[in-house]
C-alpha cells in the first residue's frame, strides 16, 4: 500500500506540474494506517449511517469495499453510489493533501450507507505524513524554457493555507472537531487562535 501511495503521490504531482517527486519525499517517512470496518446489517438501514459523510482529514485514502457495496460520495450536489469493483480501489483526496496542493485538490465529502440484510465490510489505507512534517505546498516548478524570465510575483502562487503540521491536524479532528467539509477553514481558525494565546 506504501508503495501504491507513492505511485499515486507522483501521479498527482506530475498532474500539478510541480517537482514529481516532492511528495513522494515529503511522505516517504510518513504514519500511514490501515482500519478496517465491519458493518452489521440493519433492517432499519434508512435510519442509520453506516459512517456518517465526513471529509478525511488526512492526505489520500485508498479504499476497498466488498460487493455489498454502500459507499456514496458527495458530488454536483447529489450523493452518488460509488459501485463496488473486486479489481479497483477507491481514492479519496483528503484535507491535508488540499492544503498541499494549495486547495487544487478538493477533500471529498463522503458516507457509507449500511445494508438491510447483509454484513458489509470495507479496508481503508489513510495516507499521512509523519507527525511532525510541516503540511506546505511546493514551490511552482522552475521553467525549463530559459526565454521566459517570470516576475516573481508571477511565480509565487498565493497561499491558500497556512504551514501547519499533521499533528496539530489530528489534535484538532480528534478532540475538538468533528471531520466535516469546512474542517480545514475552522482548524486554521482554532490555530491562529491557539498561537496567540501561547506565550
Ligand atoms: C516496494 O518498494 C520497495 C522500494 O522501491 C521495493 O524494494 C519493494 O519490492 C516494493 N514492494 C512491492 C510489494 O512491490
Ligand atoms: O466504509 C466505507 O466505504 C467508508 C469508510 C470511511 O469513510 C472511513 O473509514 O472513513
Amino acid at each position: 500500500m506504501n508503495n501504491l501511495s507513492q505511485v499515486i503521490l507522483e501521479l498527482l504531482a506530475i498532474s500539478l506540474g510541480v517537482d514529481r517527486l516532492y511528495y513522494c519525499k515529503f511522505f516517504e517517512d510518513g504514519r500511514s494506517v490501515m482500519r478496517g470496518n465491519n458493518y452489521p446489517p440493519c433492517r432499519n438501514a434508512g435510519l442509520t449511517f453506516g459512517t456518517g459523510p465526513h471529509s478525511d482529514p488526512n492526505s489520500l485514502t485508498i479504499l476497498h469495499q466488498d460487493q455489498v457495496g454502500g459507499l456514496e460520495i458527495f458530488s454536483d450536489n447529489k450523493w452518488r453510489a460509488i459501485k463496488p469493483r473486486r479489481d479497483a480501489f477507491v481514492v479519496n483526496i483528503g484535507d491535508t493533501f488540499m492544503a498541499l496542493s494549495n486547495g487544487r485538490y478538493k477533500s471529498c465529502l463522503h458516507r457509507a450507507v449500511v445494508n438491510k440484510e447483509r454484513v458489509r465490510r470495507s479496508i481503508v489505507f489513510f495516507v499521512n505524513p509523519k507527525d511532525d512534517k510541516i503540511v506546505r505546498p511546493p514551490p511552482p516548478q522552475k521553467r525549463k524554457d530559459i526565454n521566459v524570465i517570470m516576475k516573481k510575483e508571477e511565480e509565487e502562487e498565493e497561499r491558500v493555507y497556512p504551514d501547519f503540521t499533521w499533528l496539530d491536524l489530528q489534535e484538532f479532528t480528534q478532540n475538538h472537531y468533528r471531520a466535516d467539509t469546512t474542517t480545514l477553514q475552522n482548524f486554521v481558525h482554532w490555530l491562529s487562535s491557539n498561537k496567540q494565546t501561547q506565550p
